[in-house]
């Protein structure tokens, strides 16, 4: 049965191509699994959504009759016994996989929230300070390797680099090289380029949906 991934029908530009599906795409891209996309409302949050994500948020997926929301749960769970979760490094791609989610993404949260959605400039500036700590120990945990594991690529790397893409996409990792150029590597794969390419291509067919009335 082909795992379909649930996505908005459509969000405004400034989060297009950050919209978390993004980091399921990418996945089924790197394994090669084929997907459909399904979508739900963002404005009219429907019983049928809260039921499958109870936050009312994306992504979800339905694998069989499996139903998963979380990205971090939906990557770990589709990382399972394939190349991109090596079974000797199992714990250690947990591991960085959850410190991607817990010890880095709130800090790029908060910062976001300030910046962006309650426009508060004084606000955001007062969070850099925590934020980059966070990434400069980051940068100097991974040291002189390519990924986190070292040589090879995994969904720990793929979720860490997702979410850096933001503080990249906004100067903060500008004198952050080795970070930067992690960030570089890793999206510079045929696998996120292909799954950013599909995720704003779905939001191109929404607009041109709209238009068409
Ligand atoms: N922890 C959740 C966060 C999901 C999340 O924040 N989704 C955003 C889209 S990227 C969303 O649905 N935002 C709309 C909302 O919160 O109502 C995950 O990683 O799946």
């Amino acid at each position: 049965m082909t795992l379909v991934l649930t996505t908005y029908d459509w969000v405004p530009e400034f989060p297009r191509g950050f919209v978390r599906d993004i980091r399921v795409r990418w996945l089924l891209e790197e394994l090669g699994r084929p997907y459909q996309v399904e979508t739900v409302p963002l404005r009219q949050k429907s019983a049928d959504h809260i039921a499958q994500q109870p936050f009312a948020q994306v992504p979800f997926i339905r694998d069989g009759d499996l139903t998963l929301f979380e990205s971090g749960a939906i990557l770990l769970h589709l990382a399972e016994d394939t190349v991109l979760m090596p079974g000797d490094r199992r714990p250690q791609v947990q591991q960085w996989l959850i410190a991607a989610l817990n010890s880095i993404e709130p800090f790029i949260m908060a910062w976001i929230v300030n910046k962006f959605f309650d426009k508060d400039e004084a606000g955001a500036a007062r969070r850099e300070p925590l934020l980059r700590q966070r990434l400069e120990q980051l940068q100097a945990s991974l040291g002189d390797r390519d990924w986190l594991m070292g040589d090879s690529f995994t969904v720990a790397d793929l979720l860490m680099a997702d979410i850096l893409r933001i503080p990249a996409r906004n100067g903060l990792l500008d004198d952050l090289h080795a970070l930067a150029a992690y960030v570089e590597r890793a999206t510079d794969r045929p696998a996120f380029r292909k799954a950013l390419a599909s995720q704003m291509a779905h939001w191109k067919a929404a607009d041109d949906r709209m238009a068409a009335g």
